[in-house]
């Protein structure tokens, strides 16, 4: 009799909000059909309501494939959700059109590999304190493998369409650069398999070119130049794996392109070898019909006690001064934002500024703290003035928002990663209805536009234009006499900000 297990399912939640039952496998009601509609009724009060236990909620689509999240359902947009329930989207509703866009078009939520599928919770003091049943397994190949599939679950359950990769996230390192490149080979056969057949995309590769030891001292900007032709060549399969997996950008984060004493560094050569670094990604991409956007991702600490790539304004200089501005844009990180004693959003709204914002990592950190925690963004004022800035410059595709963030150490149960993906889903989706709404409705716009207003008239527009001297600021002044005070009226921006959250 009740054997479907396929199609529309209905879920339950108990009495506490927590997920019970999704799924009636074959020998147990379906949930679906009359017979177990009659089945409930008959054991409980004949209603949908099947007591204070069990409470029959919307249908859902069930994800085809259940191999690693057992018990966790596609998850669906729920408009009447209470407060305990967490494994739907109250905000997100990817279909939904604002400002002319779909709200999936104008976030392009990406699921990052490293933390989300290679974490295990091991901090500097500690061991792994999350067992992850992907990395149960004979050899790292294997395991490597049952990885790729259980990201893959994810990304479908959870309806996110871009993931990122470091090369060594999805295939581990071999004894020689040939063995490391065959067992990419390998697992990148395996990733195209997977996203032709469920349509999920890479939003970027990277490389990395930090962790190995052969790295402790940089690798664009190592004093020898043999590790430099290593991680050229590194980076050189890096961007064939880009090419074969059609990301749609290629970060660059120098994780230890920096120093940790000026005493031992030539930082003339360094900066200088690192362009060159650069100039050599772009001619290669250009041989081999790359099609993406060249990401730099500013940070201005950690690993190294400074980083060349400190901040935007930074790495803005240095790619104006070596002649690259045309070719790279910025995948701004905000918890690196705060780390270089700026304000969240900061870095995202100077990059946007200069035309070269191109991709953000969406995290937080505790900047009670002063490291990079890559916690998952949760706060709605910080999403808000992030969507604001990118609503205001037209989107970030080809760029998207990547969860640069890693659950909690103590954030044990696979459970976790679900929820904390979908909190900051929620968390930015309220962001962009409250950056729309400020937006369409302008107030602040048309309160900034006043301020400023003295430079569209007069001696103003002079400066505006380019076209005024010194002197002819010295007549304005001699006969016009003092400024009069104007208020900046902080609090009254901050105010009308918050009435939009
Ligand atoms: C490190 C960091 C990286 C880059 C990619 O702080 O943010 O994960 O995003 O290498
Ligand atoms: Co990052």
């Amino acid at each position: 009799m009740l054997s479907s297990t396929t199609g529309i399912k209905k879920y339950y939640f108990d009495k506490n909000k927590k997920l019970l039952v999704f799924c009636w496998i074959p020998a147990t009601p379906c949930g679906r059909c009359d017979d177990c509609i009659a089945f409930f009724r008959s054991k409980r009060s004949g209603s949908d309501d099947f007591g204070p236990d069990l409470k029959l909620l919307k249908p859902i689509e069930m994800a085809t494939e259940t191999q690693f999240f057992a018990g966790i359902p596609k998850i669906p947009y729920v408009l009447d959700a209470e407060g305990g329930d967490v494994l739907c989207f109250k905000h997100y509703n990817a279909e939904e059109v604002l400002m002319g866009r779909r709200m999936e078009d104008w976030l392009r939520f990406s699921v990052c590999y490293w933390h989300t599928f290679c974490g295990t919770g091991a901090d500097p003091f500690g061991l792994q304190t999350q067992r992850r049943p992907w990395n149960e397994g004979t050899t790292p190949m294997e395991c490597a493998k049952k990885r790729l599939h259980a990201a893959f679950e994810f990304f479908n359950k959870l309806g996110v369409k871009y993931y990122t990769l470091h090369d060594r996230d999805l295939s581990p390192e071999g004894m020689t650069l040939d063995e490391t490149n065959r067992n990419l080979d390998e697992m990148t056969d395996l990733a195209l398999e997977l996203q032709n057949k469920t349509g999920v995309k890479v939003l970027w590769v990277t490389c990395n070119l930090f962790a190995h030891s052969r790295y402790m001292n940089g690798a664009a900007t190592n004093p020898d130049s043999h590790v430099f032709a290593y991680a050229g060549a590194q980076l050189k399969k890096g961007l064939d794996v880009a090419k074969k997996l059609g990301a749609e950008n290629f970060v660059f984060w120098g994780g230890r392109e920096g120093y940790n004493s000026i005493l031992n560094t030539n930082v003339a050569a360094e900066l200088k070898h690192m362009a060159n670094f650069f100039k050599m990604a772009i001619k290669y991409k250009e041989k081999i019909g790359l099609q993406c956007q060249f990401l730099i991702e500013p940070k201005p600490k950690e690993p190294c006690k400074h980083q060349y790539d400190y901040d935007a304004m930074s790495v803005i200089g240095f790619l104006k001064h070596f002649g690259l501005e045309g070719d790279f844009k910025l995948n701004i990180e905000p918890n690196h934002t705060t780390l270089a004693g700026h304000s969240y959003e900061h870095d995202v709204v100077m990059a946007s500024v200069f035309g070269m914002l191109g991709s953000v990592d969406s995290n937080t950190g505790s900047p009670d703290l002063g490291w990079d925690t890559d916690q998952f963004p949760m706060d709605i004022r910080n999403t808000t003035m992030v969507m604001k800035t990118v609503v205001e410059q037209g989107g970030l595709q080809p760029g998207g928002l990547n969860f640069d963030a890693k659950v909690r150490r103590e954030s044990t149960d696979l459970e976790d990663l679900f929820i904390a993906h979908i909190g900051a889903m929620d968390a930015f989706a309220r962001g962009l209805r409250n950056a729309v709404s400020i937006i369409e409705e302008g107030v602040i716009a048309s309160m900034v536009k006043e301020r400023y207003m003295s430079f569209s008239r007069g001696i103003g527009q002079k400066v505006e234009d380019g076209t005024a001297s010194l002197e002819e600021l010295e007549d304005y002044v001699i006969q016009n006499g003092e400024a009069k005070v104007t208020s900046g009226k902080q609090e009254k921006y901050e105010t009308v900000f918050n009435h939009y959250m």
